[in-house]
């Protein structure tokens, strides 16, 4: 189903899925299989080996090519695994230019493997074209960016980057997990190559741990094709299926999300017990007007820093009832979780702090809960905080 005239909503829920040919099933089948008969040597039906390719596997990527607006996709057996691949396809002596405010994995990836491999890593504020523009090198393959960035949900302008990057024959890639196609379209911007963390709002009910690249390049794609074989990081038929089957409900999950996500951060904008807020949709976003450009929604991910320090955080982080103090992002249920201490514990301290990864810092991911039962946890758990406080 090629056609590009079909809107978001329409595409998640019909994009890469036909019924079986066999039997007319209308939901891809779950073919739990690692191996396919030929008849003889050779001769076979398009599956030799499920680490190859697997018919669960196939209208997966299929789908996520459709929903990215890109000609090809591969899936992995994680978003770091995915990362990995498209790093696997530079040589020793490569340079990259990075975000410095990155997914910790990401962060570790790049500079505790990758760099074993020969590959030289420059971090900037990517937010800042200029930075961008001087640490390109003559041997720069590869500008690596998050947008917004985790956590401090940073915007980093696609298509501006893409120009500078593009002008000194470097390729540029972006980790699209925190907007989802729905709300960003890197290929669109000039990005030559997008990837999806899919543990998060692309399966969007925390129960699967899998990856993706999107591309319109063919022979970057035969690369990254060759590499997913010959690696072998593959996703089982089972979280593909479960994985087409979030899918389906991409747009309307996004929808709320990002309805939540907005009333909790103009909620939190006026609590007392709030320092700062951080997120995209609210005017006072420093770059607000390239959210309201580069993106058509807001998503429902939002960071905040609260009036107090280490203790004050553990607080709050363990009154909360409704939200699950967890690591992770994007599923249907409220997630809040203390960035310095779990998800971007990889990162060395001197540099947390440069980026403003203080201990008063806590992120939210934003389910799809009723707002007034989400609200009322936040000011139950802030209450607990005022209580100790006050004694
Ligand atoms: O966890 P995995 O599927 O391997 O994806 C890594 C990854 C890549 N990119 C971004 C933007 C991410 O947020 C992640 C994973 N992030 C978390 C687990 C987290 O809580 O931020």
């Amino acid at each position: 189903m090629a056609d590009h005239h079909l809107k978001i909503e329409t595409l998640a829920v019909h994009a890469g899925v036909e019924p079986d040919p066999l039997t007319g099933a209308v939901m891809t089948p779950i073919y739990q299989t690692s191996t396919y008969a030929q008849p003889s040597p050779g001769e076979h039906k398009g599956y030799e080996y499920s680490r190859t390719d697997n018919p669960t596997r196939t209208p997966l990527q299929k789908a996520l090519a459709e929903l990215e607006g890109a000609q090809h996709a591969l899936v992995f057996s994680s978003g770091l695994s995915a990362i990995d691949a498209v790093l696997n396809t530079l040589q020793a002596g490569d340079h990259v230019v990075a975000g410095d405010d990155l997914y910790g994995g990401t962060y570790r990836l790049f500079t505790k493997v990758i760099a074993r491999r020969g590959i030289e890593f420059s971090f900037v504020p990517a937010q800042d074209l200029e930075s961008v523009r001087a640490a390109i090198r003559p041997n720069t393959r590869l500008v690596w960016l998050e947008t917004p960035t985790n956590p401090m949900l940073s915007l980093v302008d696609i298509q501006a980057i893409s120009e500078i990057a593009h002008s000194a024959g470097a390729r540029v890639c972006v980790d699209n997990t925190f907007m989802s196609p729905v709300f960003q379209r890197p290929l669109e911007l000039g990005a030559d190559l997008v990837m999806h963390s899919m543990t998060k709002y692309l399966n969007g009910h925390s129960d699967v741990v899998m990856g993706c690249v999107m591309l319109n390049d063919s022979s970057w794609f035969a690369e990254l094709k060759f590499l997913q074989n010959a690696v072998g990081a593959v996703p089982a038929p089972m979280d593909c299926f479960l994985v087409l089957r979030g899918l389906k409900t991409l747009a309307v999950r996004m929808q709320r999300h990002a309805e939540n996500g907005a009333r909790v951060a103009e909620w939190l904008a006026e609590h007392p017990w709030v320092e700062r807020v951080i997120f995209p949709g609210l005017a006072s976003h420093p770059q607000h007007e390239l959210a309201r450009r580069q993106m058509s929604g807001f998503g429902g991910m939002i960071t905040f820093f609260l009036k107090g320090g280490l203790e004050e955080s553990r607080r709050f982080l363990s009154a909360v009832q409704l939200f699950t103090l967890a690591e992770s992002l994007g599923g249907v249920e409220s997630l809040i979780e203390h960035p310095a201490i779990m998800t971007h514990a990889s990162i060395p301290p001197a540099i947390r702090q440069e980026i403003g990864i203080h201990d008063n810092l806590i992120r939210i991911s934003c389910g799809i809960e009723h707002i007034d039962d989400l609200l009322q946890d936040l000011k139950t758990a802030f209450a607990a905080v005022e209580s100790v406080a006050v004694r």
